[in-house]
């Protein structure tokens, strides 16, 4: 992964940006072959059914990575490292071309033995969950240009920016990671990144921003958007918790002020985020976490190609300990309606 700085803050030397905020952790080939074949072994002792239903038995399994590896996710997951990546994950060379969009994904089956890797590293640090309203329920989502939404705020898009947000930011049990797995990055797109304690904010403004004085949206890969159903669920503040090392919670375009003041702040808060956006690269065999409390994240435009070549992401939600999920919602079920 290689991480840029945007060009106004060019001058604030990235290295040092690296060395605090990513932690990161390279497999050797032996490791990767290991990761494979403990990948393969989970689907086939799988029986038929639907992935969320065997997640017990992938964690189970994710014990049986290698140890270095093991030991880098845990201390990321207990230090609340911001963003740690690992690279050198297998990718298969059978991988098929990406699909235009999430429903061909979707169709195809595309991409089944990189979804197992993603869900094994996964396990180690949260529990994996989705939406009912998200990319028809799956548990690992498909992120790739699709034809239709190329402009759309989700993240099939590709013309138009994707601008910064918390994934999820609506809901209350919102995961504390989102984990993106790079099968292809021919362009070198950036995921932007943005580290709360990175946001360099007037005094009265993050006060303000501390208020409940928000209300959050569903995004449009929830509701397809429809503006309708785009009414708030939640209310709150933007940041919460530690005044040191504070958690977020923001999107650009589903955050509202609920008064004119707390509004101006939002729009405050929307150009200080962007000032502070770094970028990361992501490359075949990498996964990222971002910490969905402490970072927020978007993504640049680009041309989509359709030639099976694109840019493809495999992505899941992660909660720290599901049960809070299961407590609030009154139901055992890892699909969040
Ligand atoms: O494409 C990316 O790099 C990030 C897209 C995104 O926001 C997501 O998948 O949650
Ligand atoms: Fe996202």
């Amino acid at each position: 992964m290689s991480i840029l700085t945007t060009p106004e803050n060019f001058q604030t030397a990235a290295r040092t940006r690296i060395a605090e905020g990513v932690r990161r952790f390279s497999l050797t080939a032996a490791e990767a072959s290991e990761v494979a074949s403990l990948a393969d072994r989970t689907l086939g002792a799988m029986s038929d059914g639907d992935l969320v239903d065997h997640l017990d038995e992938v964690r189970v399994a994710s014990e049986n990575l290698p140890a270095r590896l093991r030991s880098f996710l845990v201390e990321s997951r207990v230090t609340e490292s911001e963003i740690f990546s690992v690279t050198g994950l297998p990718i298969g060379s059978d991988l098929p071309p990406t699909p235009a969009g999430w429903t061909a994904a979707q169709l195809t089956g595309a991409g089944l033995r990189e979804q197992m890797v993603l869900l094994l590293c996964g396990s180690l640090v949260g529990d994996p969950f989705t939406w009912s309203t998200q990319q028809n329920g799956r548990l690992v989502h498909d992120v790739c240009p699709a034809p239709d939404a190329e402009r759309s705020l989700t993240s099939a898009s590709s013309l138009a920016t994707l601008s910064l947000h918390t994934e999820d930011v609506h809901h209350a049990c919102r995961g504390d990671y989102v984990a993106l797995l790079c099968l292809r990055n021919p362009d070198a797109v950036a995921t932007s990144v943005v580290r709360a304690d990175t946001v360099v904010l007037a005094p009265e403004i993050r006060r303000l921003l501390r208020e409940r004085r928000f209300e959050f949206h569903p995004d449009d890969s929830h509701t397809g958007g429809g503006r309708e159903a785009g009414s708030a669920v939640d209310e709150g503040p933007v940041f919460f918790g530690p005044e040191e090392r504070p958690y977020v919670r923001f999107d650009a375009d589903f955050v509202s002020g609920k008064d004119d003041v707390a509004q101006d702040a939002v729009h405050v808060a929307a150009k200080c985020f962007q000032a502070a956006t770094e970028q990361l690269v992501l490359e075949p065999g990498e996964v990222v976490f971002l910490d969905n409390y402490r970072v927020v994240h978007g993504r640049g435009s680009f041309v989509p190609r359709y030639d099976g070549t694109d840019r493809w992401l495999k992505r899941v939600n992660l909660a720290r300990d599901i049960r809070r999920t299961f407590r609030k919602l009154g139901t055992r079920s890892r699909v969040i309606k």
